[in-house]
């Protein structure tokens, strides 16, 4: 799939921080250790509907990690999937009276728009399920030969994978059976099917059902499960035992389990990630932003209200990634105070030495991302500036650039 138009990164004195992040495998802040090239892998958008603020929330966060590794002299092979074809993408579309891959298409369009303007940089390998099947087929056929996934013998050409053949299953969310259970039944898994060898199967493949699209391939007619899309396209580009593997905390479940656990049957190897990094859940009135309770303020809607993309920016990151946090009108009027006064300050002639702001916001966001005191900081800055405070001419460049590279601002 086509990726969208990344901005520049202007290059700073010196070189950033390595980078800590919390690992939900173990519960703790951890130190990332990439190679020359950084491997992350980000789970994209269902397109069924439009970038919502808590995407958007979740897609900054890993632009912050992205940034870091790079200010740090790391190349990043950023990977991201679009889930093309699901569920939730059949049942609108008919809803909608739409066909789904026009729907997909169309709102994955819109997605790359708001990455765009948000200055979210572009995944190397940007990868649709659709375009993948094959890929995914591959691991299915690794799996039953050996012998790590079934066939249903119901006729319905239904594959699954056997949670009970996995060596190490639940390592990466370290939740009880019953939590799994019950977010497996509330996050597309069907626990109560019959002929299932465990409860908490996922299925690989789905035989072709009227009315449903279906590919034909090696395991029949039919299409691919959620988890094993994400591998496939993981495992192929970035292969085991990748630096981390991204997205919101509600994927810790089974999503990501499941991702990981097809990935180690299939190779014999582990980890899969070697950081699971999993972002809090934006809200609105009260409960989750998600498209099934419909209660959304998408990013497109901001943006065709002229709100500055770079104020909604802010705006997101002026929380703590980790935090299930509420959105509010409020939280864009702060922002837009915030920048407004950043942008008075880097326009004076000059202003206090930027060297231990650009210090500061590197240390603040390589312990875990910690936006709120890196934006703290470029307060600080500015607020000694605007009162005529420091005489250094070469300040003012230094800081836009420095909010720029590492926040992904442009003042
Ligand atoms: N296509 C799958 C992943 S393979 C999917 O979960 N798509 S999604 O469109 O539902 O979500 C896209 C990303 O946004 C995921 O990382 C998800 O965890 C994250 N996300 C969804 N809702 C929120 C929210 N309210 N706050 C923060 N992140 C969210
Ligand atoms: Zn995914």
């Amino acid at each position: 799939m086509q990726s969208w138009p990344g901005p520049p990164i202007p290059k700073l004195p010196g070189r950033g921080f390595p980078l800590w992040l919390h690992d939900s495998a173990t519960g703790q802040v951890r130190l990332t250790a990439p190679g020359a090239t950084a491997r992350m892998y980000v789970c994209g958008i269902t397109p069924y509907d439009a970038t919502h603020l808590g995407h958007a929330a979740t897609y900054l966060a890993f632009d912050l990690v992205n940034r870091v590794w790079r200010d740090g002299g790391h190349d990043v092979h950023f990977v991201q999937n679009v889930t093309d074809i699901d569920d939730p993408l059949l049942e609108r579309a008919a809803r909608d009276h739409d066909d789904w891959m026009v729907l997909g298409m169309r709102e994955t369009a819109l997605f790359r728009e708001d990455m765009a303007a948000l200055r979210i940089l572009p995944p190397r390998d940007y990868i649709g399920a659709v375009e993948s099947i094959d890929e995914a087929v591959a691991l299915i056929v690794a799996l039953l030969d050996a012998g790590v996934a079934y066939r249903l013998d119901d006729g319905s050409g239904d594959v699954y994978y056997d949670v009970g053949r996995s060596q190490r299953f639940g390592y990466e969310s370290g939740l009880s059976t019953d939590a799994m259970l019950a977010y497996f039944a509330e996050r597309g898994g069907d626990p109560d099917r019959a002929g299932k060898r465990n409860r908490l199967d996922p299925h690989l493949w789905r035989g072709a059902r009227p009315g449903e699209p279906a590919w034909e391939s090696a395991v029949g007619p039919g299409r691919p499960g959620w988890h094993i899309e994400c591998t496939a396209i993981a495992l192929n580009r970035l292969g085991m035992g990748f630096d981390v593997q991204g997205g919101g905390s509600d994927l810790l479940f089974p999503h990501h389990e499941m991702s990981a656990a097809h990935a180690e049957s299939v190779t014999g190897d582990w980890p899969f990630a070697r950081h699971y990094v999993h972002a809090g859940m934006i809200g609105l009135a009260g409960t989750k932003m998600s498209k099934s309770r419909g209660n959304l303020v998408f990013v497109s809607r901001l943006r065709g209200d002229k709100v500055d993309p770079m104020v909604i920016r802010a705006a997101l990151l002026a929380g703590h990634y980790r935090e299930d946090r509420p959105w509010s009108g409020l939280l864009l009027d702060e922002a837009r105070g915030r920048l407004g006064r950043w942008r008075e300050a880097v326009a004076l002639d000059a202003g206090p030495d930027a060297g231990p702001l650009l210090g500061a916001v590197r240390r603040q966001l390589a312990d875990d991302l910690d936006t709120v005191n890196a934006l703290a900081a470029v307060d600080h800055w500015a607020a000694e500036a605007l009162q005529r405070r420091g005489r250094d001419a070469g300040a003012p460049p230094l800081v836009r650039k420095t909010v720029d590279a590492l926040l992904g601002i442009a003042l």
